[in-house]
């Protein structure tokens, strides 16, 4: 993925880059709000929830159908994101009957980041069910859930962990991933915006490249320190 010149930096600098990569590459992302169903993000490649489902326990947080916050945080700094919703306790199974709940987004930067306007489908109010985030990492896919309690009407106040780390942004996007998961087709696409012509591939190139501009940097400042 990197150019060569990578395979030459000391061994000083190959430990500091052995040391920070996989840090980055395993924190994933954290769903703030609404209340996840479970806090870590050790098991966040295991579809449908990050490896929790739902218990009696689970947090139960109310989901205003007309627009709601959702939040995370998030270490990958270009990952494309699909928010869906289903009713009852159950994330996984045949049959289940999944809503999109955003236009798919490509978020980039690394940090909080908060989509304000989720909706769900006005059918939903009175019900429970999982909202569903996941983001096509790069990395793989990554999933996180919450229980929820679907209510009428908009979030009157945004939760204090409805926030945008600096420098945290997204535009409405397209992946082909995340839209086979919901049949293939772009469900959502009536109120969006047409989505951008830069296709994933392309992110993530740049992604790499920024990422071999830094090692390569820490292995110059390196070699001139020693
Ligand atoms: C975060 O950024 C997105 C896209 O750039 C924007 O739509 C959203 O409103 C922002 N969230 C907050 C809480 O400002
Ligand atoms: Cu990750």
């Amino acid at each position: 993925m990197c150019p060569v010149s990578i395979q030459t930096v000391t061994m000083h600098a190959k430990s500091l880059l052995l040391l920070a990569f996989p840090l980055v590459a395993h924190a994933h992302f954290i769903l703030r709000y609404p209340t996840p169903l479970g806090p870590s993000a050790a098991n966040q490649e295991t579809a449908p929830c990050g490896g929790y489902s739902f218990s009696e326990s689970s947090p139960v947080t109310n989901f205003y159908v007309d627009g709601d916050a959702v939040a995370y945080s998030s270490s990958h700094p270009d990952v494309h994101v699909l928010y869906r919703v289903v009713e009852g306790n159950k994330a996984d199974g045949n049959g289940l009957k999944w809503d999109q709940a955003f236009p798919i987004i490509n978020q980039f930067g690394s940090g909080d980041f908060c989509e304000p306007h989720v909706t769900v489908p006005k059918s939903y109010v009175g019900k429970q069910g999982i909202l569903q985030v996941i983001q096509n990492a790069v990395d793989g896919m990554l999933y996180g859930c919450a229980y929820v309690k679907f209510v009428s009407g908009k979030q009157p106040s945004l939760p204090d962990l409805c926030k945008n780390g600096t420098g945290v942004t997204a535009e409405l996007s397209s992946d082909a991933s995340l839209q086979a998961l919901m049949g293939g087709t772009e469900t959502s696409g009536t109120s969006a915006p047409s989505p951008t012509s830069s296709p994933s591939s392309a992110s993530f190139h740049g992604f790499s490249i920024v990422t071999c501009i830094v090692a390569a940097t820490v292995a110059l400042v390196f070699n001139m320190g020693l």
